[in-house]
């Protein structure tokens, strides 16, 4: 009895083997394709995509978006894996990742990206943009292409920009009214040297450093203090080490959807196409998300037991005329004609 169910299931294997269930896909008889060579099965993808925030953050659910739509349209030839909270690393880290073909998407602020091309310094000029909806057609304009073609020569392919959005500040001592409010302050900013230097500007001892040791550093006092995003603020519990959020909005961060330039050249045409369009379908519904939460969560900042000071226009002039002179000590560095292009462009779509 014992010999006969081994028989029956030794049968039973060489049964579903030969019906295909291995790992093999099935191969088509000679007859089946007419005498000719078995044809080859079709070639598959893996897009690991790894960002720096965690899994409840918009620009996840933008991934979730496009991971969905990609292999759906690409009936399985792409399976797409996504990493948050700085599974895969930090950003710089990251985008050499995907520069040596060893990560195949991440979705940095554009900030870090400024030690690549100078020129997307400009999106940390404080005070550029009056509205997201501006910083969205410029983004999407002319300008913001030749910035996303631009990264190709440095092993990058930028699809499309994402939100992060409008920047503000936290920290743990003081509520934060005027500039002089943040003397002496120690605030952690992303790598980039505008941000450094308008923290300084305003009297503060800025402290560059990943987003993923951000909260620790806070949690232990390295740092008093940091800026972003309400939704980052809100959905990274921010509130747990930081008592007070002042809406000074002086930075609005895109987020650069990037893809490896090595893993783009291998896919074919058509999944090319396939991963650009799956970039845009989740754009659209990313900005809806994350302009949502912008809005619902700072009273989610208050439930959390924030201060959340919201500043006159007189205060917050203040803080723009410490910091308009960052504009002009960075001109020359970013090239200074592009800069006056760019400004006028953003007047130009702003009087729309
Ligand atoms: O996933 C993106 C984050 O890593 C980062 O860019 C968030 O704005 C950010 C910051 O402050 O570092």
């Amino acid at each position: 009895m014992k010999h006969l169910k081994k028989t029956m299931a030794l049968l039973l294997v060489a049964v579903l083997l030969l019906a295909g269930c291995g790992s093999t896909p099935a191969q088509p008889s000679e007859q089946e394709t007419g005498g000719a060579a078995a044809a080859e099965p079709e070639k598959t993808y893996l897009i690991r995509a790894g960002i720096g925030l965690n899994d409840q953050h918009p620009q996840y659910l933008g991934l979730e978006i496009m991971k969905e739509y990609i292999e759906r349209e690409s009936n399985g030839r792409i399976e797409m894996q996504l990493f948050h909270s700085s599974q895969l690393g930090d950003d710089i880290q990251m985008m050499e990742a995907l520069q040596m073909g060893s990560q195949e998407i991440t979705c940095p602020s554009s900030a870090p990206i400024s030690s690549i091309d100078k020129r997307n310094m400009v999106f940390d000029l404080p005070f550029l943009f009056p509205s997201e909806e501006v910083a969205s057609a410029f983004l999407d304009g002319a300008f913001g292409q030749e910035l996303l073609d631009g990264l190709e020569d440095h092993g990058l392919v930028g699809l499309a920009y994402w939100e992060n959005g409008y920047r503000h500040l936290t920290n743990s001592v003081r509520e934060v009214r005027t500039p002089e409010d943040l003397r002496g302050l120690k605030i952690r900013t992303m790598e980039n040297q505008i941000h450094l230097d308008f923290f300084r500007e305003l009297g503060a001892n800025p402290t560059p450093m990943p987003f993923g040791e951000l909260f620790t550093a806070m949690q232990q006092g390295v740092v008093d203090g940091q800026e972003n995003p309400v939704s980052t603020i809100y959905l990274q519990s921010f509130s747990e080490v930081q008592d007070y959020t002042t809406l000074t909005g002086h930075v609005y961060s895109p987020f650069v959807l990037l893809m490896s330039k090595v893993f783009w050249d291998e896919l074919p045409e058509d999944l090319k196409e396939i991963v650009q369009e799956a970039a845009y379908v989740a754009q659209e519904e990313q900005r809806r998300i994350s302009r949502e939460y912008a809005d619902e969560m700072v009273e989610g900042l208050r439930e959390q037991g924030m201060t959340v000071t919201e500043l006159t226009l007189e205060e917050l002039q203040a803080f723009q005329q410490v910091t308009s002179s960052t504009i002009d000590k960075f001109k020359g560095d970013i090239g200074a004609d592009y800069v006056d292009q760019v400004l006028e462009e953003i007047q130009r779509l702003t009087n729309e």
